[in-house]
C-alpha cells in the first residue's frame, strides 16, 4: 500500500522489479534493458519513443518504428507481460472521419491515452511542418484520424487521462520544424477535440538547471495522485556534441494543472547505459508512457533510448513524489496560472 494515492485502476500484472541494492536516485532501470532491440520486425530498423496501455488483461502499444527507408511510422504491438512484444507486420492504417484511408507522411513519438472509453493516439505529424496528429480507436482495429489540434509547429502532445471541468486537456510544446533549440510546456482545453483554447503556460525550461536549460516536453500521460498530477517529462541541454535528453518529474495542481506545485531540480534519469549513450542519436532518454498500479503504487516507465531502443524504468509513487518535493526548485512563472 502506498501513502500517496494513485487515482487509476489497479494493475496486478504491471511489469516490475524491486529497487536494486545501492541504486542511485528515485528511478531504476529494468535489468534486461533494452527491452526492445534493433531490427524488431521486417522492414523496421529501430523502435523507440513508444506508448503502451493495459488492454484486456494484457498490454497493447503504439510504436514509433523507423522503417528501413528512414521514415518513421506507427505500428501496433501486443504483449502479455509488457516486456516481450509481437507486432503487426503493417503500419497502422488510419481512416478519416468519412471512412477514407489516411496514412501520415511520417509519424513519430506517439502517446496513447485512454479517456473514458476511447483510446487516443497523439503523434508528431507532417502538417506543412511538424505538428500534432490525433486519432482515436475503441477496438485497436479501426483508427479514426481526427483534425490536427493545432497549427504548426508543435510536438509532444500529451492528453490528460480524464476531462478537466468537462474539457479534454492537452499538454504540448510549441516548437519549430527542425531540431528546436527552445521550448516550454503549455496546456490547452477542448470540449470536443475540435476547438481548442484556454491556452496556458505550464512549465518553463529550467534556466538554472542545466540538464533542462534548452527545452522541455511532456512525456507520459499525467498520473492522477493525491498530491497532484505526476508528470514525467524530458529536459534537454545543448553541448558541443549535440543535445542530451534526460527525464524529469513534476507535480501539477489537480484542479489547475497550469500551476506547477513541485518540480525536481535534478533529472531522475539521464543517459548512462550503453543503449542510452550509443545509437542513432546518442545520449537520449525520452519517456512516452507509464503504467501504474493503484494498489501498490508501482510505476513502470517506457522510454526511448538513443533513438534506437526501448528501455523500461521503475519507481513507486511514494518514492518519486517524496523525491520531487524534497528537491523542488522554483522556476519563473511555474507557480502561476500561466497567462500574461
Ligand atoms: C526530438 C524528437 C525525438 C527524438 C529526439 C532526439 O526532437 O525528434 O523523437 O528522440 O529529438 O533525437
Amino acid at each position: 500500500m502506498s501513502n500517496v494515492k494513485i487515482f487509476a485502476d489497479e494493475l496486478p500484472n504491471i511489469p516490475w522489479q524491486e529497487k536494486p541494492e545501492g541504486a542511485i536516485g528515485p528511478v531504476w532501470r529494468h535489468s534486461e534493458n533494452p527491452i526492445i532491440n534493433r531490427n524488431p520486425l521486417k522492414g523496421v530498423a529501430r523502435i523507440f519513443n513508444s506508448a503502451v496501455v493495459p488492454y484486456k488483461g494484457e498490454f497493447i502499444g503504439v510504436f514509433r518504428a523507423e522503417t528501413v527507408n528512414g521514415v518513421p511510422h506507427l505500428y501496433l504491438g501486443y504483449s502479455k507481460d509488457g516486456i516481450n512484444w509481437t507486432y503487426e507486420e503493417e503500419k497502422i492504417q488510419f481512416v478519416n472521419e468519412a471512412g477514407e484511408p489516411f496514412m501520415p507522411r511520417y509519424a513519430y513519438d506517439p502517446r496513447l491515452i485512454k479517456v473514458e472509453d476511447t483510446y487516443y493516439i497523439i503523434w508528431c505529424t507532417d502538417f506543412y511542418g511538424a505538428a500534432l496528429g490525433l486519432a482515436k480507436t475503441t477496438d485497436f482495429k479501426t483508427f479514426v484520424r481526427l483534425d490536427n489540434p493545432f497549427i504548426p509547429f508543435n510536438r509532444n502532445g500529451v492528453l490528460f487521462p480524464r476531462k478537466l471541468n468537462g474539457n479534454f486537456a492537452l499538454l504540448s510544446r510549441p516548437s519549430d520544424s527542425g531540431h528546436t533549440p527552445f521550448g516550454d510546456i503549455f496546456i490547452s482545453e477542448s470540449p470536443d477535440l475540435v476547438y481548442w483554447g484556454k491556452h496556458r503556460h505550464v512549465m518553463t525550461k529550467g534556466h538554472s538547471q542545466w540538464w533542462q536549460s534548452l527545452k522541455i516536453g511532456g512525456g507520459a500521460a499525467p498520473i492522477e495522485t493525491s498530491e497532484g498530477w505526476l508528470l514525467f517529462y524530458h529536459g534537454v541541454t545543448g553541448t558541443c556534441n549535440g543535445y542530451v535528453y534526460s527525464m524529469g518529474a513534476a507535480i501539477l495542481d489537480i484542479e489547475n494543472p497550469s500551476i506547477v506545485k513541485y518540480r525536481s531540480e535534478n533529472f531522475i534519469l539521464t543517459p548512462e547505459e550503453w543503449y542510452e549513450e550509443r545509437g542513432f542519436v546518442a545520449n537520449v532518454v525520452f519517456p512516452c508512457a507509464a503504467l501504474t498500479d493503484a494498489k501498490t503504487g508501482r510505476i513502470a516507465i517506457y522510454y526511448g533510448a538513443a533513438d534506437s531502443y526501448v528501455g523500461m524504468a521503475f519507481t513507486t509513487v511514494d518514492e518519486i513524489v517524496e523525491y520531487v518535493k524534497e528537491h523542488h526548485v522554483d522556476n519563473a512563472d511555474d507557480a502561476t496560472i500561466g497567462i500574461i
